[in-house]
């Protein structure tokens, strides 16, 4: 049922084989910033990184709360965004989550951080618009002291990302992490950040995508009649993507790439996406398809790809056997905890 299925989405191959999958993944990710994100900027000359604040008894003494202050100087300046740490206090190596988050709140409606970290995982996080706001002005932020011009470089969703891996860049100087078990997570528009932050890095061992639908998870080529399209969101937010994406607006078909591009570099490391059933703008349907049709590439490698039985998810179905983990909730557009407590168990795999 699924191959007939993915048959009729009639999507570009991934992986053929006939060059090695370093060699294709490399080839991959070129296309995908070429045609849809932008290319991430170059590293900083150098970073620094000032602790504002510490709270050792947070969370009845079981963590530890920092604010830090992640500085960047580049040839045309300097940029400073704030990040939130919080670490379990319990001694060992913890596992941990650098979590794209719509508000700077610590703890947040998306992040509850209690659960993360009883689960003995420590949390990063950091507000997106503190990196470059979200929208098409390109003046301010990241995006001005790196002169970005959407024309030609990268769009928002690619500063996300890049911040991302800043983050990731701060945890590298801590001891207390487990780094085989580092993941990059987000939702909706960070969700589509979360996969390209961890298609590009991979000092991500996971990326974690809840609800990112279009231009995330979701495959573009079809789906249900009430889903977001390459046109709507190229018209909403333009500014999200390198200009060149524009043409594939009501082309679909023209794209040289699906969605389950993104998914695959992730291959051979570990990513896992997440529906809501009553979301049908994020397309669950198309969501799951994207990660059958991305399994083969593990599959190729002799890994075990998306485990699933030979039909369409229904709500309440988890699907974590495999390096690529897949549930769909009741509910509809939201990060919550539930979401968030099958991310923490297929990390703890
Ligand atoms: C919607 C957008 C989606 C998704 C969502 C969100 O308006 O069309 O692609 O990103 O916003 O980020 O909440």
């Amino acid at each position: 049922m699924l191959e007939e299925m993915l048959r009729e989405r009639n999507l570009p191959a991934v992986f053929t084989g006939e060059q090695t999958w370093e060699t294709r993944r490399v080839e991959l990710l070129e296309m995908l910033c070429r045609e849809e994100y932008g290319f991430l900027p170059p590293l900083p000359q150098s970073m620094q990184f000032e602790i504002l604040e510490t709270n050792e008894r947070y969370c009845a003494g079981k963590a530890t709360y920092q604010k830090i202050r992640l500085q960047m100087t580049f040839p045309t300046g300097e940029f400073a965004f704030p990040f939130y740490a919080v670490i379990p206090n319990k001694p060992g190596k913890h596992p941990f989550f650098v979590h794209i988050n719509f508000r700077d709140n610590v703890p947040d409606r998306y992040m509850p951080t209690e659960e993360i970290c009883d689960n003995g995982f420590a949390v990063f996080s950091f507000c997106y618009r503190d990196v470059t706001s979200d929208d098409g002005d390109f003046s301010t932020g990241l995006a001005g002291v790196l002169a970005c011009d959407p024309a030609k470089d990268c769009g928002k969703i690619a500063l996300w990302a890049y911040a991302a891996s800043r983050v990731m860049d701060y945890a590298q100087t801590l001891s207390c992490l487990d780094f085989t078990r580092a993941a990059v997570a987000g939702h909706s528009r960070l969700g589509k950040t979360a996969l390209l932050a961890g298609a590009l890095d991979t000092r991500f061992t996971a990326a974690f995508s809840n609800e990112s639908g279009c231009s995330g998870a979701a495959l573009s080529r079809g789906g249900n009649e009430k889903r977001e399209t390459v046109g709507h969101i190229c018209g909403q937010f333009p500014f999200w993507f390198c200009r060149r994406y524009q043409q594939y607006a009501g082309a679909e078909d023209t794209l040289p790439f699906d969605q389950h591009f993104l998914l695959a570099c992730m291959a051979p490391r570990r990513v896992y996406v997440a529906s809501a059933a009553a979301d049908l703008w994020a397309d669950p349907v198309s969501e799951y398809l994207s990660c059958v049709a991305a399994g083969k590439v593990y599959r190729q490698l002799g890994l075990s790809g998306f485990v699933c039985p030979d039909r369409l998810p229904q709500v309440g179905d988890v699907f974590a056997a495999g390096r690529i983990g897949y549930h769909l909730r009741a509910g509809t557009h939201y990060f919550s905890r539930a979401d968030w407590l099958h991310f923490v168990e297929f990390l703890k795999i």
